[in-house]
């Protein structure tokens, strides 16, 4: 049976992500979406609210699961027994730190492999930074996130306005 993680800190979670989700899953029989706790990155949304998110938006995948992790990448492969970390790449700019991030972690743990699914043309310009900017600005962003993210995205950027 091969598990597999999909890291990440999905601030939200967008469309990008959903399509990594989704042909990842078509691949492996198990697919753990691990969502980082790290206060350090000052995320918008808490860990809580970003695991929500993502187990709403994932709610078709049978074999798909979301849970948050804290420490090194490497250490929750090995809790989760995954052999696979899935990541994105989406242009030239992602290829140097997912290499030094793969490379890293293959030192640390030689049995746990990176596998990259490169992004479809429909994403390639998506990322969670954009969306939280679009957003702040008033912008339309329903073309870019799952619905879920569309009603908390809104409520989270009016709260701080308060
Ligand atoms: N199309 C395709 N893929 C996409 C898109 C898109 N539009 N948008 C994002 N992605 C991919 C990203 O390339 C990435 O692979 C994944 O989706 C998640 O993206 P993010 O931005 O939500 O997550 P990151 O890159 O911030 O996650 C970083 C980690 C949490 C994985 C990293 O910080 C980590 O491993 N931290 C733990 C500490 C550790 O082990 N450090 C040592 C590692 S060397």
């Amino acid at each position: 049976m091969l598990r597999a993680i999909y890291p990440g800190s999905f601030d939200p979670v967008t469309n990008g992500h959903m399509d990594i989700i989704e042909r990842a899953s078509k691949i492996v029989d198990v697919l753990i979406i691990g969502v980082l706790n790290n206060n350090a990155k000052m995320p918008l949304f808490s860990v809580e609210e970003r695991v929500k998110m993502l187990k709403d938006a994932t709610k078709e995948f049978q074999n798909v699961s979301v849970v948050p992790f804290e420490g090194l990448l490497i250490d929750f492969a090995r809790q989760t027994h995954s052999r696979l970390v899935i990541r994105g790449l989406r242009a030239i700019t992602d290829f140097e730190y997912e290499l030094q991030m793969s490379q890293t972690n293959h030192k640390l743990e030689p049995n746990v492999e990176t596998m990259f699914l490169t992004t479809s043309i429909d994403y390639s310009y998506l990322s969670s930074t954009t969306v939280k900017e679009i957003a702040a600005f008033g912008g339309d962003i329903e073309q870019f996130v799952p619905e879920v993210v569309v009603g908390e995205l809104h409520n989270k950027i009016q709260g701080k306005r308060r």
